[in-house]
């Protein structure tokens, strides 16, 4: 395989997993995130290890202008992108939500679903005028269920899911798959984001149960695209043997 693959949220957890995954299945990569120097680090190892092609893009999803920006300037053989992994995004606190913060709101809000708006809509032309490429968005079982102090999380996954339904409608025409992946929990750093940086309470998520890892989601997404071109996987509910959904763990502890 040899596609050219663009993932949001590279440098940590599923967005890094994936990346690693589609290098070594011999694609080529654009990856994107923040943090500029994790983004070098990998971009170095990608390429050494697995001798592809790898195209590191810094900037914030929330912002639109340089969001657009950095892809439509991209090169235009990079312009190619076969398939797209919106994949960006956290939570940020749990709490009830009469005790919500507005920055944690704002920063879910903008991130999760603007973020994935600002990409998609810089994508879906190149996509379009190609008239073929695969859009996958990173729901979340939050996005099906809503739970205890999820609020507004659960609601950013819950447009992801409406976002991600009505893509399926309006880009049938161009023969553009839409898939949406929905883990549950995954040991990765989205709880120490969630609880701000305290690495204890992240830790607690993940006791007496065996998580899924970072590498078992990229193996689901990494699975959807290699399918016969006239098939789609359109949704994917995702858990460990030990989680049945938001609200049942089976727990040894
Ligand atoms: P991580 O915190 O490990 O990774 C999140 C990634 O998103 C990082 O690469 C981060 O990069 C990037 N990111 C966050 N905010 C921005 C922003 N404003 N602009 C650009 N990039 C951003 O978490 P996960 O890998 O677990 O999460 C990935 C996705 O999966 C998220 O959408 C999350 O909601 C979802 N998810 C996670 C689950 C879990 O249990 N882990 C379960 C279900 C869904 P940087 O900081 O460098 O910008
Ligand atoms: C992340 C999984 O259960 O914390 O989307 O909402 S959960």
């Amino acid at each position: 395989m040899d596609k050219i693959v663009l993932i949001t949220g590279a440098t940590s957890g599923f967005g890094k997993a994936t990346a690693k995954l589609f290098a070594k299945k011999g694609n080529h990569l654009i990856i994107t995130g923040r943090r500029a120097d994790r983004l070098e680090k990998l971009t170095n190892k990608l390429i050494d290890k697995y001798n592809v092609r790898v195209l590191p893009l810094c900037f914030d999803v929330r912002d639109q202008k340089a969001t657009l920006e950095a892809i439509n300037t991209l090169p235009e053989k990079w312009k190619e992108i076969d398939v797209l992994i919106n994949n960006a995004g956290l939570a940020s606190g749990l709490s009830k939500i009469q005790d919500g913060d507005f920055d944690d709101w704002n920063k879910m809000i903008d991130t999760n679903i603007k973020g994935l708006l600002h990409v998609s809509k810089a994508v879906m032309p190149l996509m379009i005028s190609r008239k073929k490429g695969h859009i996958i968005n990173i729901g979340s079982t939050a996005g099906k269920e809503v739970y205890l102090n999820g609020n507004v999380y659960c609601a950013t996954k819950h447009a992801v899911d409406a976002i991600s339904k009505s893509m399926r409608i309006d880009l049938l025409e161009h023969g553009i798959k839409v898939t949406q992946i929905c883990p549950g929990a995954a040991e990765t750093e989205f709880s120490e984001v969630r609880f701000h940086g305290d690495k204890v309470k992240a830790k607690e998520v993940y006791k007496g149960y065996q998580p899924m890892s970072a590498t078992d989601v990229a193996e689901v997404i990494f699975y959807t695209t290699t399918l016969p071109e006239h098939l789609c996987i359109n949704d994917v509910v995702l858990t460990s043997l030990a989680q049945a959904n938001s609200f049942y763990f089976n727990k040894k502890s």
